[in-house]
Order: C-alpha cells, then structure tokens, then sequence
C-alpha cells in the first residue's frame, strides 16, 4: 500500500456535495481515506472573479502505482462533470495529486511533488492539519515549516464541516 496525500479542490455548484460526492469515488476507486483535513474556504487563487474555493487535503492509501492514480483520478474529475477549457478555470472538482510517499517524480503530465504546494495555503493549512511533520521530499522541509514560511498572503477560514469518514 501507497501512502497519498490528495488536494481537494471546488469553486461551481453545491460545493459540500462536489467534495462529499469526490470523497466517496475516492474511497471506492482509489483506497481508504485514513486522515481527512477540515474544509478550508479560500479565495480564488491566480485569477479574479471566479467564486470562492472549498478546500481540503486527504490521506489515502492506495495500491495503484503513481500514473495509475492520474488516470483514476482524471477519470474521477470527468466523471463528476469537469470540463477543461482554460488553465484555472472554476471547476465542479479538481483532485490534485500532491505527494506520493516520499517520491519525486518530474514527467510531461505528472509532477510529484506538486509544484504549487509551497505557494498556496489553500493546501499548506489543510495539510498541516493533517500531516505536520510530513517531510517535502525535495525541500526536505516540514509542512509546519514550509506553511509558517509561506509567502501566500490570502486569508483563509477554516470551516466547522468536516467530512466524515465513513462517507
Ligand atoms: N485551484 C486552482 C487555481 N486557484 N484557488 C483556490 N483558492 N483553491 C484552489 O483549489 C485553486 C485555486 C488550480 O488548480
Ligand atoms: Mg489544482
Ligand atoms: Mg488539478
């Protein structure tokens, strides 16, 4: 078993809904979701008037190898309805894959760890709730440190709901 940690991410629709429907296609496509952040509402990130994100990060445990998982997790996205048309655009979800046990991987399609994670505390916040001390294999880094060194000035509201995980 493959230890992930998964970004969520929703800014169209009923947004609890979007990321309690991606919750349950993850436990049955992908593995058992062992820790699941609470649901962060930030403001849209890299581009204006778009309306506000709910996000949150999970950890998974998978047996799936680290494109097997994009593939799974790009046909989760189409399956709930995703249409790509422009690079951040709102979306109904976006499942991100942000690490994969301590690997580096740096291909045309998949870039393990992503490449935004430092940049953006719609996932450095969730991620700290969950895995503190989980060490950024490239930066060789501790969440805690990376999220007290963030640079990302957006506020940030951490919801009451939190998922169950039984869903
Ligand atoms: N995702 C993006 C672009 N901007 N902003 C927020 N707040 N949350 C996101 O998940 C997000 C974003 C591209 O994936
Ligand atoms: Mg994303
Ligand atoms: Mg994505």
């Amino acid at each position: 078993m493959y230890k992930v940690l998964l970004g969520l991410g929703t800014n169209l629709g009923d947004k609890i809904q979007n990321l309690e429907e991606a919750i349950r296609h993850i436990k049955f496509e992908i593995g058992e979701i062992t820790k699941i952040s609470s649901v962060y509402e930030t403001k849209a990130w890299g581009v204006v008037e778009q309306d506000n994100y709910y996000n949150l990060v999970l950890l998974t445990e998978t047996e799936l190898q680290p494109f097997g998982l994009l593939s799974k997790v790009l046909e989760i996205e189409k399956e709930m309805g995703r249409v790509r048309e422009k690079k951040w655009d709102s979306r109904v979800i976006d499942i991100d894959i942000l690490f994969y046990e301590n690997y580096i991987i740096s291909c045309d399609k998949l870039h393990i760890p992503h490449p935004y994670i430092t940049k953006r505390n719609f996932v450095l916040e969730p991620l700290n709730e969950i895995a503190s001390e989980f060490i950024h294999p490239k930066l060789r880094q501790a969440t805690s440190v990376l999220l007290a060194n963030s640079k990302d000035q957006s506020w940030i509201k951490k919801l009451e709901f939190k998922p169950p995980p039984e869903l």
